[in-house]
């Protein structure tokens, strides 16, 4: 593989689900460092006799099992996971995460609320001691379409920055919808926060929100690929 951060993604994902999984049933998270996870989980049932059910976090994951041939599971059935493993957009020192870059945020927490444990795989570029240094398009929030413009005036408001509607490649496509069939607002708040829990509360707590991409004490550990072939272990 010789594209860097496909290389970190790959050698991450690999790592994480080696070191964490065991016979279960596992959450499986959003994005293209996860298809490296579901690979590599693929290969442990072929090779190991390995048993686990995969819960989706999104149609992207569901599709992503189904085509490995993994056995595919659901909430309703399996309430609890020995372990989620999730990408992020950003993690910070202490494992606060920005996620839903891809708009599966809302299916992403729950999973992760499930787990014994949820563990984070993302490549170097990820890591980042505040969030905002390395995500630069804001903290995604999932929005009942209906409501969106009057949760971005109470956003604006009540703890500053921008938000916007996030469109599909081009505007006239219309807004993303979400699996849900919600809207997303991505809001840049202003300068460094620190008291994130109360953040993600407060988005939370404005009637049509759905969930925020804030990710607060979930996460029990994340590895990270670096460029030198490396793996950042935090
Ligand atoms: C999901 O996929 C999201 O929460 C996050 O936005 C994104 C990370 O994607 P990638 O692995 O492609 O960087 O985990």
């Amino acid at each position: 593989m010789t594209d860097p951060v496909e290389g970190a993604k790959k050698l991450a994902a690999y790592k994480a689900v080696d070191n964490h999984v065991v016979n279960g049933v596992i959450g499986i998270g959003s994005g293209s460092t996860v298809v490296y996870a579901v690979e590599r989980l693929a290969q442990r049932v072929r090779e190991e006799g390995l048993e686990v059910i995969c819960v989706p976090s999104s149609f992207q994951a569901k599709q992503l099992i189904i085509q490995h041939g993994l056995k595919l599971g659901d909430l309703e059935m399996h309430p609890e996971l020995i372990v989620t493993i999730d990408g992020a957009d950003e993690s910070d020192k202490d494992l606060t995460l920005i996620k839903g870059g891809g708009g599966c945020l809302t299916q992403e927490k729950i999973l992760a609320s499930c787990a014994e444990q949820f563990i984070v795989i993302a490549d170097y570029r990820k890591a980042s001691n505040n969030l905002g240094e390395q995500w630069s398009r804001g903290i995604p929030i999932e929005v009942i379409p209906s409501a969106y413009r009057v949760v971005y005036q109470k956003i604006e408001k009540t703890l500053g920055g921008k938000s916007e509607l996030r469109m599909s490649g081009s505007s006239k496509a219309g807004p993303v919808v979400t699996d849900n069939g919600n809207f997303i607002l991505d809001w840049k708040f202003d300068g460094l926060k620190n008291n994130w829990r109360e953040v993600e509360t407060q988005l939370n707590m404005i009637p049509g929100v759905v969930e925020n991409g804030l990710f607060v004490n979930m996460a029990c550990k994340a590895y990270f690929g670096m460029s030198d072939g490396s793996v950042m272990e935090q």
